[in-house]
């Protein structure tokens, strides 16, 4: 079979393959295309998508790239039993099990910054519809009123961490209810 491309830049006159390879070739390509954005290469946190380290399902503080876990607090994969939203970049979330808390240290120039990241609330809750607000802290400082995830899909927010002062700064996302069992997703967490 002999194709000439619409251009007529080329031909191939010499190269056939079977239906089962076009589509597998396609299939790579459709995913390549689809895949998500990476992260901001700017970003001055460490591993904020949670993709590291792969987990099968989910693990409670896991020993993790930049974050430091609390009791309650881990990473989950898409498709989980923590039946989650998709992760908002890559397949794996944190994940904020009642009152626990993941946090990352890092080392910043004097200045103003943003934080953004993505909540969304567990579907599965007890009682049903208990929600898992999220408190930001710098420092240990809280910043504004606890986040309660919009929804059971991810939403972004945005924080101004202003006048920061030059060395090592500590950020926290916590859980703020230790009722029951509720639990708030978190993923693609960025420092600009
Ligand atoms: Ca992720």
């Amino acid at each position: 079979m002999e194709r000439r491309f619409s251009d007529g830049a080329l031909t191939m006159p010499n190269y056939t393959i079977t239906q089962a390879q076009f589509d597998a070739m396609q299939a790579v390509l459709t995913a390549i295309g689809g895949a998500p954005a990476p992260p901001p290469s700017n970003n001055l946190l460490v591993n904020g998508s949670f993709e590291s380290p792969s987990i099968a399902t989910y693990q409670y503080s896991p020993i993790a790239p930049g974050w430091t876990f609390g009791t309650g607090g881990g990473i989950q994969r898409d498709g989980s039993a923590w039946d989650g939203a998709p992760a908002v970049d890559g397949v794996q979330t944190a994940f904020i099990q009642g009152a626990s808390s993941l946090s990352q240290s890092v080392t910043l120039a004097a200045g103003s910054y943003t934080l953004t990241f993505y909540l969304a609330q567990r579907q599965w809750a007890m009682p049903p519809g208990a929600v898992q607000p999220i408190a930001v802290s710098l420092d240990g400082v809280q910043q504004g009123a606890p986040i309660t995830p919009a929804a059971t899909s991810f939403s972004q927010y945005n924080l101004a961490l202003t006048g920061l002062g030059a060395g090592v700064h500590t950020i926290t996302f916590a859980g703020t209810n230790p009722v029951g069992d509720a639990s708030t997703f978190l993923d693609a967490v960025t420092l600009q």
